[in-house]
């Protein structure tokens, strides 16, 4: 069971409250694409991943990565159950698109860049770190739960 401070829980919950899900869904999983170009390969059926610019106009991408802020949305208002929520997640993700479990890092690494670069200042390395406790304990519950 994870313990999150006051301030840990009160800084996640500012910073998805005032995040435009689409622009920085797009944003995060165009540049996962761009700089680690080998997390592709579970993007077959996207179409057109040809270089950047392509990345970055690609209509399923920008799609998809609403729906993965969507997801992390669930853990923000389930703090204390993250585990739970993403039970089925976990299973998709592991068992039936096999993605490698490092992939949910370079994810959150450029998550990070795109919520930094939108928070200038206000992103304080006190932020920085609740956030990356956040996306730590996302990303174990991703993978796959072992009971
Ligand atoms: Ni992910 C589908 C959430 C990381 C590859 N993913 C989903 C769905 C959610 C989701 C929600 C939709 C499930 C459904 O339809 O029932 N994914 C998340 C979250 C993270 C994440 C919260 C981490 C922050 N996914 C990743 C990573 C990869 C990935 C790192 C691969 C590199 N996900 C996929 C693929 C699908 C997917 C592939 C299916 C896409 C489709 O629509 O075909």
């Amino acid at each position: 069971m994870v313990e999150w401070t006051e301030f840990e829980r009160a800084t996640i919950q500012d910073i998805f409250s005032k995040m435009n899900y689409d622009v920085v869904g797009q944003q995060s999983l165009a540049r996962c694409l761009i700089v680690y170009p080998w997390t592709q390969r579970y993007f077959g059926n996207f179409g057109n991943l040809y270089n950047a610019a392509a990345i970055m106009g690609n209509p399923m991408v920008a799609a998809h990565g609403k729906v993965v802020l969507h997801g992390l949305d669930r853990a923000v208002k389930n703090m204390d159950n993250i585990k739970a929520v993403y039970a089925e997640l976990s299973v998709l993700h592991s068992e039936k698109l096999h993605v490698d479990p490092d992939n949910f890092k370079l994810l959150g690494d450029c998550l990070t860049v795109v919520v930094a670069a939108q928070l200038g200042a206000a992103f304080t390395p006190e932020v920085q770190a609740a956030f990356q406790k956040f996306l730590a304990v996302v990303i174990s519950s991703l993978q796959r739960q072992y009971h």
